[in-house]
């Protein structure tokens, strides 16, 4: 299966079209001003400066430029240009002679440290470089190209031919699913060569020790050797980016047991270790997955970073073979733990993105409490650029297509082209669940959404493996979209007695603000039918349930029996927008009447 890349394609309206609009007009001088506030821009020169480069700021930098770049594709913008233009000479002048970049290292601090230290994110910064510059060579511009591949020759001279560098593998992954694009871009074996070295020797050398987190080494996936790592573990960004590269070469080398090892992979995260909103890691020391079903809501640490994680590795997954479970891990994610993320305004941020909210939280002493509000910029922000990246290039996880099928894979308005021949999907999706696509010279497999237990259509198809089969080259389908309630596996002891709201693969929560009482005092009754208030938040219906209040008592504890409720009507607003009117309680999984 071939992919369909976004260049080849325009989001014409929908969710999408107005977070792409928002990204553009706002989100990336947002990101962009910040990070010049904070000294991130002006230390890629790697001169003296009052500000200390921290050692992935650069890495923060090039994430924006690759998210520019996307933005550039869609019209030009001189102003645009030209910031990204003032980056790229800074590297190119601070880059040495031997082809070595990195904002820290080069930094008069650091001189004659480089490769020492496993966990400084070296090959992490120069993995989101060579992203920059494959983003920027498809606008014509290779200056960044250049200095990436004498960078990588520099690496690849170390790490694969020498084996001089103080550790073999990278601490923070990253590099791996870079140099496949790079090879992709290029054409040059030698990338791939040694996106499958840096794979295949993680987990395996003695000079690889888990000096991280003080741990098993499994905080960054070097507790065994990869090829029997089938379980997920450790840092979930790091994780979900190390997943994507297996699955990348299993996809380029056509290696089974590559593809074998992903799906396990795969399978691990989304049967045991998912949150319903496609949050992941949800622990927050190591920022990691913890053990099967550990889903705690009010601790979740989900990062922005891990949910896109889990989205571009379930990409990958369906690039491979479709199978429903993929397109749904990655709609889950794209439009609830990783959206929520960045505010509706588009200029702060969510780093951590938990199913529950209590305001009261903050006030304990050493306790850990995450960011209530949204935030302009964190003292670690790799969520925000990584935003600016992924929803101006969304349209990449729309199709994929072979010999007779164009894949549908997320229901997303767009036109373009496919193989030679025309495509075009007119849906409101997921406001509304009707879908009219066409593409020639192509028949139609469209993935059937996880949710969706009624559809309607006049043409004939057969089912397979969460996909519809129809033997035609435009289809017109709805998928009925209505709330419903969701319950969790017993398994997930945070969610007993809860249920969860849904409509579509939109996950809703109530904020105190929209009920009688705080949300911790509210009961829903989950037998009873959901209402479409009329009113939209953040492009969804507002929807309300019936309910009842615990009323408040002034004992600590008193007999079960005696305890009071009173009628009431919850009002439910998408997840992903938590938090947009201020800091607020929250709840997704809300306790059954
Ligand atoms: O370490 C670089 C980035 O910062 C990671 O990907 C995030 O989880 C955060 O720790
Ligand atoms: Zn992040």
């Amino acid at each position: 299966m071939k992919n369909v890349p976004f260049y080849n394609l325009k989001v014409t309206g929908g969710f999408w079209a107005e977070r792409q609009k928002t990204v553009a007009e706002k989100t990336v001088w947002a990101v962009y001003d910040r990070f010049k506030e904070t000294g991130r821009i002006e230390t890629m020169d790697c001169k003296p400066h009052a500000v200390k480069p921290h050692i992935f700021w650069g890495s923060d930098v090039v994430k924006w430029m690759e998210g520019a770049a996307y933005i550039l594709e869609q019209g030009e913008d001189a102003r645009l240009r030209a910031a990204v233009d003032e980056i790229i000479k800074m590297i190119e002048v601070a880059t040495t002679e031997d082809g070595y970049y990195n904002s820290y290292f080069n930094s008069p601090d650091h001189e004659g440290k480089r490769f020492t230290d496993r966990d400084k994110h070296e090959l992490y910064s120069l993995g989101h470089m060579i992203e920059a510059a494959v983003a920027l060579s498809h606008l014509g511009d290779d200056r960044l190209l250049k200095v990436c591949e004498k960078n990588v020759a520099l690496v690849d001279r170390i790490f694969r031919q020498e084996d001089s560098a103080g550790f073999t593998t990278p601490g923070h992954e990253e590099i791996e699913l870079a140099l496949v694009r790079l090879w992709k871009a290029t054409g040059e074996e030698k990338y791939l060569e040694l996106a499958e070295f840096f794979v295949r020797k993680r987990g395996t050398s003695p000079k690889d020790v888990p000096v991280y987190r003080k741990d098993d080494g499994s905080g960054i996936q070097s507790h065994r050797p990869m090829m029997e790592q089938t379980t997920a573990e450790g840092h979930a960004v790091r994780a979900t980016y190390l997943y994507s590269a297996v699955a990348d070469l299993a996809l380029a080398l056509k290696d089974e047991e590559l593809k074998e090892l992903a799906e396990a992979l795969f399978e691990d995260i989304y049967e045991r270790k998912m949150y319903i909103t496609g949050g992941i890691g949800s622990g927050h020391q190591g920022e990691r997955f913890t053990v099967p079903y550990h889903l705690p809501n009010r601790n979740a640490y989900a990062e922005t970073c891990a949910a896109l994680g889990l989205a571009i590795f379930a990409r990958r997954m369906y690039q491979m073979e479709p199978d429903g479970r993929y397109g749904d891990a990655a709609e889950r994610a794209l439009y609830n733990g990783m959206i929520s993320g960045l505010s509706l305004e588009g200029d702060s941020f969510f780093y951590t993105n938990p199913l529950e909210m209590d305001l009261s939280y903050e006030k304990i002493p050493m306790g850990y409490s995450p960011n209530m509000e949204r935030q302009k910029v964190f003292g670690c922000s790799c969520c925000p650029p990584n935003l600016t990246r992924v929803v101006p290039s969304i349209g990449d996880f729309v199709y994929t297509y072979d010999e007779k099928y164009l894949y549908v894979h997320q229901y997303i308005a767009t036109e373009g082209s496919v193989d030679g021949g025309e495509v075009r999907m007119e849906t409101a999706y997921p406001a509304d669940g009707r879908v009219k696509i066409f593409c020639t010279g192509k028949k139609l497999a469209l993935r059937k959404p996880a949710w969706c237990t009624e559809m309607v259509t006049d043409a004939a198809y057969t089912e397979k493996k969460g996909y519809l089969y129809f033997e035609t080259e435009a289809v017109e389908i709805e998928f009925v979209m209505k709330p419903v309630f969701y319950t969790a596996s017993d398994a997930v002891h945070e969610d007993a007695g809860r249920v969860a709201l849904m409509r579509g693969p939109i996950v809703y929560c109530i904020e105190s603000k929209d009920q009688p009482k705080r949300v911790f005092q509210c009961r829903v009754d989950a037998d009873a039918p959901v209402k479409e208030t009329g009113e939209t938040y953040g492009g969804f219906p507002v929807l309300e349930a019936a309910g009842a209040l615990a009323v408040a008592q002034k004992a600590l504890y008193i007999p079960y029996k005696a305890a009071e409720k009173e009628p009431c009507t919850l009002r439910f607003i998408p997840y992903y927008t938590f938090a947009n009117r201020g800091a607020d309680d929250m709840q997704v999984w809300i306790l059954k009447k």
